[in-house]
């Protein structure tokens, strides 16, 4: 058994990992994630023999460091560790992660917390952005307790606001990486759209379900995952994101008229696994194709009316509940801005052993 290594697992929004500081894991990647998978125990279906918890959503990592660069106050790159390949992928964000970001990075000592409020300016390393998470720091302590609710997650906490600015072409270069609002791949007719996350969208209908299905019983259906991942490698090559089969994107989202009150109703595999909720930037992008006239989205949107100053709140439903986006369009309608509501939670602090 090697020597520990410091770390802290926390919930972040609808996921679970490990929060480890860059400077306490092995700078050379390979070394780096041998260690993860073997702290995680992948390759495993159960990941018995590690932390993680037999689902992409609680086999994640978030390595922070102090940065470097003006207006920003810590680094934060995200890895997913696949449960049954021995791989760890650089090439996607976590919104879900992120909202542990903020906390982690106060509990280290690497941002000083205020009274009241903390406000922390992240660096997503994965694809170049910033976001803004708003930490509860009353007396200058982190405080993960409150009345704060979120869809996927049991009981309440201290909210962890988000704030999100440029986040179109995160990973694909473009908003719409092939240039067009809407195209026809393998027979279907899909939307490829990037604020955040590269996602697909496809109609439900289209793939002869009704969209309301639970993760499980879409788990199951062999032939609908097997069109699924057709669609996704054919869709990547397009979106410029190459050759997809050892990739966590993009992530494929199975659109449908919303039947809680919401904008639009959503199932997405992320890839090979259907999400129990849905992702943070992967529902900001699915909200901003609800406001692009000619997308998938836009036809089965509930869209409300928006403020005066363009902002307007968009529920993304998913198989637990729903995900409230606040998009702020600019005076040309683009969507320049996102925030969605987070919690997280401390669980575990101490050394990890691979
Ligand atoms: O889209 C899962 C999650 C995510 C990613 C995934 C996420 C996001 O829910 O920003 O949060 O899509 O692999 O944790």
């Amino acid at each position: 058994m090697s020597n520990g290594t410091p770390c802290l697992w926390m919930r972040g929004g609808t996921s679970k990992g490990g929060y480890f500081l860059a400077s306490d894991l092995p700078s050379d990647v390979s070394e780096r994630d041998a260690l993860l998978l073997r702290i995680m125990g992948s390759p495993d279906p159960r990941q018995i023999d590690g932390m993680g918890g037999g689902d992409p959503l609680t086999s994640k990592v978030a390595v922070v460091g102090p940065s470097s660069r003006p207006g920003i106050d810590v680094d934060y790159l995200f890895l997913q560790v696949f449960v049954d390949q021995a791989l760890v992928s650089d090439g996607q964000n976590c919104g879900n992660i992120l909202a542990g970001v903020g906390p982690f990075a106060i509990e280290r000592g690497l941002v000083a917390a205020q009274d009241g409020q903390t406000p922390v300016r992240i660096f997503m390393e994965n694809t170049g952005q910033t976001a803004v998470a708003s930490v509860q720091t009353p007396g200058g302590q982190v405080s993960y307790d409150g009345s704060a609710r979120i869809d996927g997650v049991p009981g309440t906490a201290a909210p962890v606001p988000l704030a999100f600015q440029d986040t179109a072409g995160s990973s694909c270069g473009a908003l719409l990486p092939s240039g067009q609002i809407r195209d026809t791949v393998e027979g279907l007719e899909v939307t490829m759209i990037d604020n955040g996350m590269p996602c697909v969208l496809v109609r439900a209908s289209d793939l002869g379900i009704t969209g309301q299905e639970s993760p499980a019983e879409l788990e199951a259906n062999a032939t609908l995952k097997a069109r699924i991942e057709a669609l996704r490698l054919a869709c990547g090559l397009r979106m410029n994101l190459g050759d997809v089969r050892e990739k966590s994107v993009p992530k494929m989202t199975l659109v449908s008229p919303a039947t809680k009150g919401g904008a639009i109703s959503t199932r997405s595999f992320i890839p090979h696994r259907c999400h129990k909720a849905v992702g943070v930037l992967a529902a900001v992008s699915v909200a901003t194709a609800c406001l692009m006239e000619g997308s998938l989205a836009y036809d089965l949107a509930e869209r409300g009316q928006a403020k005066a100053d363009g902002e307007r709140a968009l529920s993304v439903e998913h198989p637990t509940g729903e995900m409230t986006i606040i998009t702020k369009q600019n005076a040309s309608g683009a969507v320049s801005q996102a925030a969605v509501l987070r919690t997280a939670r401390k669980l575990m602090d101490g050394q990890v052993f691979a």
